[in-house]
């Protein structure tokens, strides 16, 4: 759709950016705070890039204050970052931490005083240690409740101060990765296991969207999806098909069981022919339809395109490229369901992502038809290599770039009637990458450390901060 005239960002627009916990804070064991299953996962040798971990981050649990300043010279309305659970119960059930506590409301409170909207992700993968330990973390039901437990204590701490909150992120990343390719914790290989955590994080999700409403809290909650739109590679009608396996299998999945409360019937239907279906309660359904959120969080980087993989013979799981050599990738499929394959049609970046701002605009107006419920942008964002220059700049055009196109697109998406409330960039300052070490920079704000040298972390504003900057000024008008 081609527009003459584009319409303008909402006046409220959200210009925002994003961050996670374990990604950022460091002080991985200080004031209290519980081992998180990250801790432990990055211990095993081989996971991460170089063996990087979070110990000490990008340090943000000292320097907030600096980095909120950053924020606030900039002009940033939103920022969104995740609570650590176990900073506020180390482990993860029983006592309370107060200092775990007081270091959220003093970020709150350090943002509020600048005008910048804190957006309060409860759950961004560092689920306590002592869980997993006890019942095998998102595995058992027990895990529904101690979670509501956490939440509700953070709803009642940051009420009137906090009006965004995102339940869960990226529960198809961390349940994917985490429990069929074991390069997220609990590092388990078994789609059956897989399924059966889902439920109950699905369940877990719906509980504490519930638990908000019933207490009336001023303001709006709703999941962190990561949606990777699918392509078919082109017109053959057993790609096409393959494209729609994918799309079912791999969004339907989730955001059918958000807002409709029920998992799409294709691939219900694929679960009973496999024995794999998860063992649903009585009161399951209940559950997930009293959880419906009042906004789709899209993290949102790149397109999908695939084709037809045959049952027999079929591509199976690949391995990614965490190593920033372009082409590492391996091939990667379902067999019997789809196989990804390159897009000849975009670029990609040097950790084999496809660039395709045009596909934000697709995952928007997908959303839109599919869902017809408003969308907060929760994480957008090219992970590149960054040169710090002898005079303290650091010019990532190549970012300034794929930014002012994904913006771009949000606008044709606005204009073609998808509701938006907002845009968080992913990331605000440069951070660890869960498994791409610290190579692989996000951010506005470049963090001078490298893998396994963590230098003094002083913190250099990119050509991209001061582009953003005039963003926000202009309310999107100058891009
Ligand atoms: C999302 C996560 C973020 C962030 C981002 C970039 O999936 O929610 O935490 O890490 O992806 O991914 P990566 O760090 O793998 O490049």
């Amino acid at each position: 759709m081609y527009h003459k005239e584009l319409d303008q960002f909402p006046k409220d627009f959200l210009w925002g950016s994003a961050s996670a916990a374990y990604q950022v804070e460091g002080a991985a064991s200080e004031d209290g705070k519980g081992e998180s299953v990250w801790d432990r996962f990055v211990q095993i040798p081989g996971k991460t890039f170089k063996g990087t971990t979070g110990e000490v981050a990008v340090d943000h649990y000292h320097r907030y204050k600096e980095d909120v300043k950053l924020m606030a010279d900039q002009g940033l309305k939103a920022y969104r970052f995740s609570v650590a659970w176990s900073r506020i119960i180390p482990d993860g059930n029983g006592e309370v931490n107060e200092k775990g506590l007081e270091f959220y409301d003093n970020l709150i409170d350090e943002l509020l005083k600048y005008n910048i909207e804190p957006v309060v992700t409860l759950y961004h993968w560092d689920i306590p240690q002592a869980l997993q330990d006890k019942y095998g973390g998102w595995e058992d039901r027990q895990v529904i409740e101690d979670f509501t437990r956490y939440a509700d204590i953070l709803f009642n701490r940051f009420n009137g101060r906090v009006k965004y909150w995102v339940s869960l992120n990226e529960q198809n990343i961390f349940l994917t990765l985490g429990y069929r390719m074991a390069a997220h914790p609990p590092n388990v290989t078994d789609e059956k296991r897989m399924i059966q955590a889902n439920h109950i994080a699905n369940l877990a999700n719906a509980s504490v969207i519930k638990r908000f409403k019933e207490l009336g809290i001023d303001g709006k909650i709703g999941p962190s999806f990561a949606y990777s739109p699918t392509y078919s590679l082109d017109s053959d009608p057993l790609n096409q098909l393959a494209a729609q396996n994918h799309e079912e299998f791999n969004a339907h999945l989730w955001m059918d069981v958000y807002v409709f409360g029920k998992y799409p019937s294709v691939v219900w239907n694929y679960y009973e022919k496999h024995g794999l279906t998860p063992d649903v309660k009585p009161g399951d359904e209940e559950l997930l339809k009293a959880g419906k959120p009042d906004f789709m969080g899209l993290n949102y980087y790149q397109t999908n395109t695939v084709a037809n993989n045959p049952l027999d013979g079929g591509v199976g799981e690949g391995k990614m490229n965490t190593s920033g050599k372009k082409g590492a990738s391996e091939e990667s499929g379902a067999p019997g369901l789809f196989k990804n394959t390159t897009n000849p049609h975009v670029e990609r970046t040097d950790w084999d992502w496809d660039i395709d701002p045009t596909g934000l605009r697709i995952a928007m107006r997908r959303i839109n038809s599919r869902y017809n419920m408003p969308i907060l942008i929760t994480e957008n964002g090219l992970g590149a290599y960054d040169t710090l220059e002898e005079d303290g700049s650091i010019h990532d055009d190549y970012r300034i770039d794929f930014l002012k196109k994904h913006v771009m697109a949000i606008q044709e998406a606005i204009t073609d009637g998808v509701d938006v409330m907002g845009y968080c960039t992913w990331s605000y300052t440069d951070l660890l990458s869960w498994l791409n070490g610290y190579q692989k920079r996000y951010g506005f704000v470049y963090v001078d450390r490298e893998e396994l040298d963590e230098k003094e972390l002083k913190r250099y504003k990119k050509d991209s901060y001061f582009w953003y900057k005039n963003v926000i000024e202009t309310n999107g008008q100058e891009l």
